[in-house]
């Protein structure tokens, strides 16, 4: 019985010492060291051996018994080190390398035009106003001195919705809803930026929908000098200080006299390119002093006050800035054109 104790004691430990996982290890403790195991059998047995015998076999028992159960706890701490060492090898992570650059989106290059224009404007004492896109006939046309019929409608096919609401053609009405506000008391400066709706084909340099910012100041005693002064301003402020303006006679349904700005061309200096088509020169925006009609039609006495208006496409004023030659590329989305002009 004893030397099959030991024998037993050296089966188990070489089984310890062989197991490979933890798995394996409880294996050889439920083989060994379980109810049906052999040792629990020899135990079984201890009634057929001599009286004087019982307690060294029963003690050898119990010591070969400790001994296996010592010995797998000893391997099975070993083994849970070595699998934690393995599992740390493996995430180790080497702080040293460059961390996976999170994809990080942008402002939309026609956000940061827009923006750059407002800061401009804020910057000399306007204020941002803006209103609805589904407008009235009235504050869409007939307030600017279009009334119905009047062939300039056509210039802007407009999207109707019934006889009387549109999709504003231009951000007009709301100036002209701002100076209703004020009663005709006292100076309106406004900027009013917002998406714009003509029935137009798409094409490189046209949109159905695209966007303005116009602008109004509207007080006693202002004069042309004034909007010259004010867009010399933000020709300078936006192109560069190196940068010339011109103004050339024009005309607008709202405004009388009616200007169109030109700045100066960067690409030849002024001495005409492609991008000029040889004039030196480049149009920026649209202008005037506000006409009597609608300063009258917004509450406003013209023999009292009067104002200037401004008006300009943001898209063609990033196309011109970094050399863009499809006005659709603002509005397809494309990663390969958004990526280009990422400004946090
Ligand atoms: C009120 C009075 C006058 C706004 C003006 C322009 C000239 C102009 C064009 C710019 C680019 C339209 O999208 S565009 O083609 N606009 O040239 N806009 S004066 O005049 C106003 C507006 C409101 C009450």
């Amino acid at each position: 019985m004893k030397e099959r104790l030991l024998e037993l004691k050296q089966e188990a430990l070489d089984k310890v010492t062989a197991a490979e996982d933890v798995k394996g290890l409880q294996e050889v403790r439920v083989q060994y060291l379980g109810k049906k195991g052999p040792i629990t059998e020899v135990l079984r047995g201890m009634g057929k051996l001599p009286a004087e015998e019982r307690p060294v076999i029963g003690q050898l028992a119990n010591d070969v018994r400790e001994e296996i159960s010592n010995a797998i706890e000893t391997k099975q701490t070993k083994l849970e080190e070595q699998a934690l060492e393995k599992q740390l090898a493996e995430e180790t992570i080497d702080v040293t390398l460059p961390g996976r650059p999170a994809p990080s989106g942008g402002r939309h290059l026609l956000t940061s035009i827009i923006e750059e224009i407002e800061d401009l404007f804020i910057g000399m004492g306007f204020e941002v106003a803006e209103g609805p896109e589904v407008e009235s006939d009235y504050y869409n046309f007939e307030a600017l001195n279009l009334p119905k019929g009047h062939p300039a409608r056509d210039m802007q096919d407009s999207f109707y919705i019934t006889e009387e609401i549109l999709m504003r053609t231009h951000t007009s009405p709301v100036q002209a809803r701002t100076m209703e506000k004020h009663e005709g008391k006292g100076p309106v400066k406004v900027i009013c930026p917002g998406k714009v709706y003509r029935r137009d084909t798409d094409d490189a340099t046209h949109s159905h929908q695209f966007t303005q910012i116009e602008g109004l100041l509207v007080d006693e005693h202002v004069r042309m000098s004034d909007l010259k002064g004010v867009l010399n301003e933000f020709a300078k402020q936006m192109f560069g200080e190196d940068r010339e303006i011109r103004l050339r006679p024009s005309f607008f349904p709202f405004t009388e006299p009616s200007v169109e700005m030109d700045i100066s061309c960067k690409m030849c200096g002024g001495e005409g390119c492609s991008v000029c088509k040889g004039t030196g020169w480049i149009e920026i925006l649209g202008a005037g002093m506000v006409h009597p009609n609608v300063l009258q039609m917004a509450g406003y006495d013209p023999e009292k006050y009067t104002g200037f208006a401004f008006g300009m496409g943001p898209e063609r004023i990033a196309m011109l800035k970094y050399g863009i030659d499809d006005i659709r590329h603002f509005y397809t989305n494309d990663i390969r054109f958004l990526n280009q002009f990422h400004k946090a």
